[in-house]
């Protein structure tokens, strides 16, 4: 009998396809001859949107209904980078958009070209953010993320020979194919005798290879319809347009961290508008399921991202008491048993502190409940240490002295059940440092957790040829199941498996090396070491030491050692504000002018300063990276990321024991890694004896020579002004101990020359890398504070509409 012939298969993307060029007239009222690339990406963006929305509504669906308790992140920064890619990786449509984008004479690689990315962060905060909220949604887990939709990111960083210049970044200029409005869900906050509302703006995150989405909620001011309107009525109509607009204001930027930007307004008025906007929207979620206010901390789990949203402590008390009418000691059981906190610095001049005056213009009721809060918290304290008024000062919520201020770790210490660090040493500083008198109050509060990173976006997404060879080697589940990278180790010692692994990460090199030349004009040699230090550019993270480093290699090079060709890349946003950290770029941008012209070099030494580092950017860096450079002072980093993303993808580091490099190095083995400098406790002990740079620079002929040739002018055409600060704090001060780890940096990135001369040892240790860094993933992060902190339990979504 002969078999029925089978239905034809539609041509892959074939789906895709054709929701394209329905959007192209329905969403963008256009025929193919007009369409522009972009038109083509917003459609192919509408087209995977209209499939996720299905998973989207029935989480929502299965939330609502099944009554769910749920995890809320608390962020003023959301660095989530472009949504497209992550989307079809995650829908497992990465082909069929290739291919249904080729149908049309384009390329999947220009769709994505095309997306501008929420950089709504500054650097590892936000990203960990982002990291997180992907992860949430991977395990099941009911979230919700809220934040600010800021209509500015971070600045757009541009090079010139002057270093670094700011632009605006108006990433929503072109409209934003990901966000849902829901002006039905909007809420007034009180802000110094004005009004101000926030909408909500919803963006679907999706976890990988389930059915759920989860919601990012970011909230944009608006000033009130009825605010212009009296003022209309009294016949100033200009006066009540800019009032609409000063309103307004309070979601146009976010603030590039620095130095300058404590006892900004603005930046406080932020605060309190999305903390606010967010409570009342759990209010809002527990009326509608019929929950009693009392009941507001078995619904919610509340995570403040460091103390941005610290004010939520005063600001959920307010709304219990004033709002929904409980009692004073049931409101603080409820805070109490709702909040935690994580702390990400240790650095004194990052710790939010708010001017009491200030405070008392915008939030006189909330710096009331702050004054209620600490009087009880001390009475308390006087019982338990009596006779110790210094202890009792320490740990005060306000900072006594001519400008008493409001100190926002400490009103976030008192109002959490949990407060965590965020790798092993940086917990462990923060009981016996920074939180040491509040260690000894609660002992049991302080926990660790070890931050993590995606491997969706920052493997399957930034690197699909080695994703492809590891679903070869050891099948799909490492990218659920980060551990399973274990089973590569065997592999590190098979020939024909590191053939594959040099060759996927030579076309990494390769497409990176394409990257430079579009972006600097500079041709490097895609098989030379890519020595690489990509992060926000500040003194504790000691770009100018690897600065120095590289310096001393010129001079080498030039009195005609033979060194292995390197090519040494920077990149990284200054605060607009940091002197310092901008005259390091300057540095750097000096060196490479002169250096990448010098014959002498003979293509043995390349220096790159990349423009604009970013999420999308660092897609295309992590995974050509070799040697990953985190060189901060012993004790300064809280964590990192970044040294995860890079050891994830085969780089080796070179590190101090700072932050998760400590637990990178115990997985990866110290035989593959290149450690170097000083440890926190040792620097803690020169400290108490009085450090001073001189001693040790006297000692170090080529260091001299290095800041030397700096100093004459060398990289800044003659001028041996422009980098005197920048020497003279190194010889003198030298608060981040530079020249105290120099000599010590030196000898590791010799060692790293020795091991780079053995190709098929560095891959063997390149292997090992990937294989052991399993537990740096977000999953296994987010998985401790759904068990530790949080108690929420996954609540897997089923197809249902
Ligand atoms: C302060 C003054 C001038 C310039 C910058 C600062 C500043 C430094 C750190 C402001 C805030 C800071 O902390 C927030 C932050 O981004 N911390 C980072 O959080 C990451 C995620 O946990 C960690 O991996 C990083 O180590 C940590 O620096």
């Amino acid at each position: 009998m002969a078999s029925p012939t089978p239905a034809p298969c539609p041509p892959k993307g074939q789906a895709l396809l054709e929701a394209m060029r329905r959007h192209l007239f329905s969403s963008q009222a256009k025929s193919a001859s007009l369409a522009t690339i972009h038109d083509h990406y917003v459609c192919l963006s509408l087209a995977v949107r209209d499939i996720l929305l299905t998973s989207w509504v029935d989480t929502a669906d299965t939330y609502t209904s099944q009554h769910v308790r749920t995890a809320t992140y608390m962020s003023a920064e959301f660095l989530l980078g472009p949504h497209l890619e992550n989307n079809l990786v995650s829908l497992g449509l990465r082909e069929e958009a290739a291919a249904a984008c080729e149908a049309l004479g384009l390329t999947l690689e220009e769709m994505l070209a095309e997306e501008p990315e929420p950089g709504l962060g500054n650097g590892g905060l936000g990203r960990l953010a982002a990291c997180f909220q992907e992860s949430m949604a991977t395990l099941e887990l009911p979230a919700i993320g809220y934040g600010i939709r800021y209509e500015f990111g971070i600045f757009r960083q541009q090079i010139g020979p002057n270093g670094q210049m700011e632009s605006t970044d108006p990433w929503l200029a072109r409209g934003n194919p990901w966000e849902v409005i829901r002006p039905e869900w909007s809420y007034p906050v009180l802000i110094g005798g004005q009004t101000v509302i926030g909408v909500a703006y919803d963006t679907p995150i999706l976890g990988y290879g389930v059915h759920t989405a989860n919601t990012l909620r970011l909230w944009s001011a608006q000033a009130p319809d009825a605010f212009d309107f009296a003022s209309f009525n009294a016949g100033d109509y200009t006066r009540a347009v800019l009032h609409k607009v000063q309103s307004e204001t309070l979601s146009k930027v976010l603030y590039p961290n620095d130095e300058l930007e404590q006892g900004k307004r603005l930046r406080l008025s932020q605060q309190i508008f999305f903390v606010s906007c967010s409570l009342q929207d759990m209010f809002r979620i527990l009326g509608s399921q019929g929950i009693p206010v009392t009941e507001f901390h078995r619904k919610f789990a509340v995570q403040l991202n460091d103390t941005h949203p610290a004010i939520a402590v005063a600001e959920l008390m307010r709304l219990l008491i004033d709002v929904h009418g409980v009692d004073w000691d049931t409101a603080w059981s409820i805070t109490t048993a709702t909040i935690s906190y994580t702390n990400h610095t240790l650095l004194p001049e990052a710790l939010e502190a708010w001017g009491l005056e200030l405070f008392q213009q915008l939030l006189p009721r909330q710096l009331q409940i702050i004054f209620e809060i600490n009087a009880r918290f001390l009475r308390t304290l006087r019982i338990r240490f009596p006779g110790q008024p210094e202890l009792l000062e320490r740990l005060s919520l306000i900072e006594e002295g001519p400008h008493r201020k409001v100190r926002m770790a400490h009103l976030a210490v008192v109002g959490s059940h949990t407060v965590n660090g965020v790798a092993e040493l940086h917990s462990r500083l923060l009981k016996e440092n920074l939180f040491a008198d509040f260690a000894r109050v609660w002992p049991d509060r302080f926990t660790n957790i070890t931050n993590g990173v995606t491997p969706r976006r920052w493997l399957a997404v930034a690197n699909p040829p080695l994703a492809a060879l590891l679903n070869d080697a050891i099948g799909t589940d490492w990218c659920r199941h980060l551990d399973q990278l274990r089973k590569l180790e065997p592999l590190a010692t098979d020939a024909g498996f590191l053939e594959r692994w040099q060759g996927v990460r030579e076309q990494a090199k390769e497409r990176l090396a394409a990257t430079i030349r579009q972006d600097t004009g500079v041709l490097v040699d895609p098989s030379s070491l890519f020595d690489v230090q990509v992060k926000r550019i500040h003194e504790y993270k000691r770009q100018h030491m690897a600065a120095l480093q590289v310096v001393e290699r010129y001079l080498r090079l030039r009195a005609g050692e033979d060194l292995p060709p390197r090519t040494v890349i920077f990149g990284g946003k200054a605060a607009p504000g940091y002197a310092m950290a901008k005259l390091i770029i300057r540095l750097i941008v000096g060196m490479a002018e002169i250096i990448n012209i010098d014959p002498a070099m003979d293509g043995r030494l390349r220096v790159i300063f990349l423009p604009n580092f970013s999420v999308k950017l660092g897609q295309k860096i992590y995974p050509a990276v070799d040697l990953s450079e985190q060189i901060s002072t012993a004790g300064m980093e809280a964590s990192g990321t970044g040294n995860m993303k890079m050891s994830l993808n085969g780089a080796l580091t070179i590190g101090t024991l700072d932050g998760a490099n400590i637990e990178i190095r115990e997985r990866v083995g110290d035989d593959n890694f290149f450690l170097f400098g000083h440890t926190a406790e040792q620097l803690a002990a020169i400290n108490r004896n009085g450090y001073h740079p001189m001693p040790w620079l006297e000692n170090d002929a080529l260091a001299k020579e290095a800041i030397d040739l700096i100093g004459s002018g060398h990289f800044s055409e003659g001028d041996r002004d422009l980098f005197h600060p920048l020497l003279a704090n190194l010889c003198s001060s030298d608060p981040f101990r530079v020249m105290a780890d120099l000599g010590d940096y030196r000898r590791a990135q010799n060692e790293v020359d020795s091991a780079w001369c053995d190709a098929g040892r560095w891959s063997m240790m390149s292997v090992l890398n990937t294989a052991r860094c399993g537990f740096f993933s977000s999953d296994r992060s987010i998985q401790e504070y759904a068990d530790r902190i949080w108690k929420v339990a996954p609540v897997p979504v089923n197809a249902c509409s």
